[in-house]
C-alpha cells in the first residue's frame, strides 16, 4: 500500500499521517517475539521507582537488568544482535511504500529503536522538536521550520501494543514558534521545561500495527502519566539518498557493525546498512547539514 494525494498533503500540511501499516496479527506476533527477549534479560525484584528523565533516551538502553528501573526504556535494534531477529520489519513494504511517496525513493534507514515500558512507568519527556544534534546558538528557526525547505526525514512510531505516548502539535513542522510555544522554549531551544503548557497539542492514539509518520520538527513530546498497558513500540527512521540528510542521519556508530556482526545480519539488513554508510560517505560532516541552509531550498517531490 502506498498513499494518495491527500494522505500526502496531509502529511506536508499538519506534519503527522496516521496510517494502517501492518496486519494487527503481525504487530502483535512481533510484540511476542520482542517480549520474548525482553523475558530473557529481565530481573524480576525490586524496582527503582524512582523518576527517570529522557531527555538523552537516544543515547540507548542496556536490555541487561530489564525491569529493574520504572523507566522508559530505549533499545537500539539496528546494533544489538539481541534484535536481529526481528530487522526484517525495516524493509517491509507497507512501511517503505508510504515513506518512498513522501520522499522520493532511494530510502536510507538511519534509526530503529525500541520503546518499552511496564505498567506503572511514569515517562515525560519534556516538548522539542528534534534539534538537539544542533548548537542552540546555531538553530535559524526560520530557516529550519519553513515551508519552502525539502526535510529528508520521515520519522515513524509504530505500537505493537495500544498506544497513546505520543503528542504533536499539528502544522508546528513548518513555522516558527507562535507566542505561547516561544515562551514554552524560552529557556532553550531543546527542551521545554517538563510543566510547560503548549497550546494546540494532540494526542495520538494508536493500535498495534497502526504507525504515525512524522517529520520530526513537528514539535513533539513523549508523555504518559502512569502506563497502564506495556508499552512496545518501534521508532525507525528513514532518509532518502537521492538528497542531502538532515542532522538525524548521523546517529548510528559505525563501530558497532563488525565483521561478525554483519555476517549475522539477514542480506536484506546488511544491504540497507550498506547504503547507510554509502550515504554517509558522501556526507561526511553532520554540520554542513543545517549550515548553508537557505541554498538548500527545494520543493517536495510529488
Ligand atoms: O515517546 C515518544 O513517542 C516520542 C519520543 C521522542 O520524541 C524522542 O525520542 O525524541
Amino acid at each position: 500500500m502506498t498513499i494518495g494525494a491527500d494522505d500526502l498533503t496531509r502529511f506536508h500540511e499538519q506534519g503527522y499521517l496516521l496510517l494502517d501499516v501492518l496486519p494487527e496479527d503481525d504487530a502483535i506476533a512481533l510484540r511476542r517475539e520482542i517480549d520474548g527477549i525482553l523475558d530473557r534479560h529481565r530481573v524480576y525484584g525490586a524496582v527503582d521507582a524512582s523518576f527517570h528523565r529522557s531527555e538523552n533516551q537516544h543515547h540507548g538502553d542496556r536490555l541487561a537488568g530489564y525491569g529493574t528501573k520504572a523507566k522508559h526504556y530505549y533499545f537500539h535494534l539496528l546494533t544489538d544482535p539481541s534484535f536481529l531477529s526481528i530487522q526484517q520489519v525495516f524493509h517491509r513494504p507497507e512501511i517503505l511504500r508510504p515513506i518512498e511517496r513522501i520522499l522520493g525513493g532511494s530510502l536510507v534507514i538511519n534509526n530503529a529503536s525500541l520503546f518499552a515500558a511496564e505498567p506503572g512507568t511514569c515517562y515525560s519527556l519534556p516538548w522539542h522538536r528534534d534539534v538537539i544534534q544542533i548548537p542552540q546558538h546555531e538553530i535559524d528557526e526560520a530557516a529550519i521550520y519553513s515551508q519552502e525547505r525539502f526535510h529528508n526525514s520521515v520519522q515513524i512510531n509504530l505500537p505493537l501494543a495500544d498506544d497513546e505516548t505520543l503528542w504533536v502539535v499539528p502544522g508546528s513542522h513548518r513555522r516558527v514558534n507562535s507566542a505561547g510555544e516561544a515562551a514554552a522554549f524560552a529557556g532553550s531551544k531543546h527542551y521545554a521545561p517538563l510543566d510547560a503548557v503548549m497550546p494546540s497539542a494532540l494526542n495520538v492514539r494508536m493500535r498495534p500495527g497502526q504507525a504515525v509518520l512524522y517529520n520530526n520538527n513537528i514539535i513533539h513530546r513523549g508523555h504518559n502519566q502512569c502506563f497502564t498497558v506495556p508499552r512496545r513500540s518501534l521508532h525507525l527512521g528513514y532518509h532518502s539518498a537521492l538528497r542531502p540528510p538532515t542532522w538525524h542521519f548521523y546517529l548510528l556508530d559505525e563501530r558497532m557493525f563488525t565483521a561478525a556482526y554483519r555476517a549475522r545480519m539477514s542480506p536484506e539488513v546488511r544491504l540497507m546498512i550498506d547504503q547507510y554508510f554509502a550515504c554517509r560517505l558522501r556526507y561526511p560532516r553532520m554540520e554542513d547539514t543545517w549550515r548553508g541552509l537557505s541554498a538548500d531550498v527545494a520543493i517536495p517531490p510529488r
